[in-house]
């Protein structure tokens, strides 16, 4: 790896594949695609826009699960490659802080991510409409519910993997009850995890034809000797409807709402059968990334057309050259984002 580093664990079993020789563009599509197709597990028609860790040597998920009656809830998974995943065949049973049941009436795009001893899980959640839920486990066993961080409407929950200046630290993108035809993401900061405050304004939707609807995070930031290196999606709108690509920022270390580069070109837009046609056709919808601090290689896992898992490759030091090369600040987003 040469001079960019990257603070995180050494994981030489992520999945991996080389980069194509013909291969345009900073990020290339694993040639087995998807990695999760349809109706992967009884009851469940369909995996998407799911999350995972590594754990105990191996990996473990959060995915976004449709269940026969349209309704998605969150199911556990393990994989001993990151590739192929078994699932628990009942959703996962979030308990209160006294262990009493306190189940999502829904719960989609899932985040999950570590910080020091503890997994969090933020998703998507029904709040009297769209708000993030949060919960936490350190065991995979027990998993303890929290209050809502966030009032209606908000989605895209993407927690930081350690603290900053003291405090967890939170990316969202406040929004409406619909299909939101707008959004930016914000950041907001917590001491506990229970009470958050501290809100600031992160990145603006684009100029650019691919973001100039919506942004919303993506996968938990990766803590990189040039900033939080930090994939999302940027939507626009067609005239056949939206249209979901991968974007990448890398924010600063210590104030996270300043973007310090932005790509003006997305990094993979729906090309592939699987990212084109499906349940919502055209979505590439990244939630994750298993990286190894040893080489540098990052493994994007990405939800495509709402109907399948897909995963994706980059180097950090290829994906941060391509942004500082095609970085275009937009807006203000070079400032602390209050106004
Ligand atoms: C968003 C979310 C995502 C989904 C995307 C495209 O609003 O619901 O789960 O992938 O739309 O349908």
């Amino acid at each position: 790896m040469g001079e960019i580093k990257m603070y995180a664990e050494n994981l030489p079993n992520i999945p991996w594949q080389e980069k194509p020789e013909n291969q345009v563009g900073p990020v290339w599509r694993y040639s087995e695609n998807p990695i999760i197709g349809r109706n992967p597990l009884k009851g469940v028609a369909r995996i998407f826009n799911s999350a995972v860790v590594p754990y105990e040597g191996k990996f473990i998920g959060v995915f976004r699960a449709e269940t026969g009656n349209g309704i998605p809830h969150l199911y556990l998974g393990r994989s001993e490659n990151g590739i192929h995943w078994t699932y628990d065949e009942e959703r996962i049973p979030f308990v209160n802080e006294k262990g009493e049941p306190f189940m999502p009436r829904y719960a989609y795009d899932p985040r999950l991510i570590k910080v020091e001893d503890t997994y969090y899980i933020i998703w998507c959640t029904d709040f009297y409409g769209a708000a993030l839920g949060l919960a936490k486990t350190k065991d995979f066993k027990t998993f303890t519910r929290l209050d809502n961080p966030f009032l209606p409407f908000n989605r895209n929950g993407v927690l930081f993997p350690r603290k900053i200046n003291g405090n967890f630290t939170l990316l969202s993108r406040p929004s409406d009850s619909g299909h939101t035809p707008f959004g930016d993401i914000f950041i907001s900061e917590s001491p506990d995890s229970i009470y958050w405050g501290k809100h600031r304004h992160v990145m603006t939707k684009g100029t650019q034809w691919w973001q100039s609807l919506k942004i919303g995070g993506g996968a938990a930031p990766i803590e990189t000797s040039e900033g939080w290196l930090l994939f999302y999606h940027g939507v626009t709108g067609t005239c056949n409807g939206y249209v979901y690509s991968m974007g990448a920022a890398i924010l600063d270390i210590d104030n996270p709402s300043i973007v310090k580069y932005r790509s003006e070109n997305f990094i993979l837009t729906p090309e592939e059968w699987y990212e084109e046609r499906g349940f919502v056709a055209n979505v590439v919808f990244p939630c994750a990334t298993l990286q190894d601090a040893a080489t540098g290689r990052i493994a994007i896992y990405y939800g495509a057309a709402d109907s399948y898992v897909g995963m994706a490759f980059t180097t950090l030091e290829e994906i941060v050259a391509y942004v500082k090369e095609h970085h275009a600040e937009i807006g203000d987003d070079a400032s602390i984002g209050i106004i």
